[in-house]
């Protein structure tokens, strides 16, 4: 499908909300909702528990439209999309709250699942007009994706430049390098010798990747998914030099290429650029366990990634969007159950420095943004514990290694996260105030209420934000 085809389908989409709300009582819009953050950041998790929590709404009481008792029903229906592996929610939900509960599997690749609500009528005809259903579609996408965008500026000879200068002094790029400077670029290209460069470029970047650089594209390199040992993802870059017709250069430049044009270009035009809502999921409590380095990739990290929600940044993606555009964005900092509650106010300003210069464009490019710290499944319970003649504020849970009761205080958080990020920002290699300590806790056995869906902190009020005003 070209792209004329994809923005008349957004503009029909457009006219039949608008159509819906004067003429038509019957037809049913949809709501698209991205879920997105960096790997492990939270968000099978946050789906699953937002899912359960819709559908048995005991829990939900900062939903305005739950407490105001205009939610019916909530249920899952077939997805409108039929090529997009569909969210496991079922699979996922028996992990977190079956009879051992575990947490789920990590994903790879984008999926989707459609909830749909019915909703008493609102407004003064909503007598005569009868329920209205709201489609919402879920789609769970890997943050390192929106990391290609920057790709689609670039032609393989700057692209390749790039990439060699800037990974010429690292350690975890030695064998690449060294493989590198053994082949002839200029000599016939021979498929043996593009997947030996392709599987040790690969390979540097899952070691950097470990390492905490986040500079780490094509990101469909780190995760293949369905696309792993196709041309598409063999190649590597090169040092400049003569390319003739037939040789490794030219391949490696054509492949370079059909990764922009097959595989970036379709999941902006076919997932990115139809959401209406979105949520940024991050986990800044292990970045802050990891230490300053590890924040400050976390800061450039979503700095990249939040510049694809500022259209203006990206010819490609100008073009793609047609103006339009997200219409709100949620940066939500996850896993809060790890800290008390007394310091949750630290956390949240902690994700809101993180992204405050992405807010700050967001806004100016007419999307409403907010932030908050939540845990999709709460896994601990909070606890004051007296130490040395002071009580420390700790969360309480099961270790998931050991499944051994344990007590943890992570340290206290600054009031002002600017303590924290502008000794990252100028390469600080640890904490002044020592170290945050982190735990893993395994998800809690739950015998749930009737009407109740599982444990969480704040899901309902990021609920609220990013769906509350169509409910
Ligand atoms: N305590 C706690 N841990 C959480 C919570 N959400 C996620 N986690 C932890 O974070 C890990 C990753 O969560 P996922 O939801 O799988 O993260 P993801 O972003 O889908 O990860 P990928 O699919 O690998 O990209 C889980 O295995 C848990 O250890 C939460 O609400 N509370
Ligand atoms: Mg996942």
């Amino acid at each position: 499908m070209g792209l004329a085809a994809d923005v008349a389908d957004g503009v029909l989409r457009g006219a039949e909300t608008l159509g819906s709300a004067v003429t038509s009582p019957f037809a049913e819009p949809a709501l698209r909702l991205g879920v997105t953050g960096l790997a492990r950041a939270g968000k099978t998790v946050f789906i699953t528990s937002l899912v359960a929590n819709l559908m048995n709404r005991g829990r939900m009481s900062q939903l305005v439209a739950e407490r105001d008792g205009r939610i019916e029903a909530a249920y899952l229906q077939p997805q409108p999309d039929d090529t997009v592996p569909r969210f496991d929610y079922e699979h996922h939900l028996g992990a977190l709250t079956g009879p051992e509960p575990h947490w789920p599997d990590s994903t790879r690749a984008v999926s989707e699942l459609r909830l749909s609500l019915r909703l008493k009528p609102r407004g003064l005809l909503g007598g005569l007009t009868g329920p209205r259903v709201l489609h919402l579609d879920i789609i769970d996408y890997p943050g390192e994706w929106l990391l290609d965008l920057s790709l689609l500026e670039k032609d393989y000879a700057s692209w390749s430049r790039d990439v060699l200068a800037r990974i010429k002094s690292r350690r975890e790029a030695r064998d690449f390098l060294a493989a590198l400077s053994a082949a002839d670029a200029s000599a016939a290209h021979d498929e043996p010798i593009a997947q030996g460069l392709a599987a040790a470029f690969a390979a540097y970047l899952q070691e950097a990747r470990e390492a905490g650089y986040y500079d780490c594209t094509p990101g469909r390199f780190l995760l293949p998914g369905d696309l792993a040992g196709s041309p598409v993802l063999t190649f590597a870059p090169l040092p400049e030099g003569a390319a003739p017709r037939g040789s490794l250069a030219r391949e490696m430049e054509r492949r370079f290429n059909a990764y922009k044009s097959q595989v970036v270009r379709p999941f902006f035009r076919d997932h990115f650029a139809r959401i209406d809502r979105q949520v940024v999921l991050v986990d800044a409590l292990g970045a802050l366990h990891a230490g300053p380095p590890a924040m400050e990739d976390l800061r450039r990290a979503m700095a990249d990634i939040l510049s694809t929600f500022r259209p203006g940044s990206n010819g490609f993606l100008t073009q793609l969007l047609r103006g339009k555009r997200v219409e709100k964005i949620l940066f939500a900092a996850t896993k809060a159950d790890h800290l008390h509650h007394q310091q949750h106010p630290q956390l949240t300003a902690i994700i809101e420095a993180l992204t405050r210069d992405a807010r700050d464009r967001a806004r100016f490019a007419g999307a409403e943004t907010a932030a908050l710290s939540l845990a999709a499944l709460r896994a601990t319970t909070e606890e004051i514990r007296p130490h040395d003649g002071v009580d420390l504020p700790c969360v309480r849970g099961l270790l998931a290694d050991t499944g051994r009761p344990a007590a943890l205080y992570p340290g206290r958080l600054p009031e002002d996260p600017a303590q924290l990020l502008t000794p990252a920002r100028q390469g600080a290699e640890r904490w002044l105030d020592g170290s945050y300590a982190s735990m893993r806790f395994a998800p809690q056995p739950l015998t749930l209420k009737p009407g109740d869906g599982p444990p969480h902190i704040r899901l309902d009020r990021a609920a609220e934000f990013l769906i509350g005003d169509r409910l």
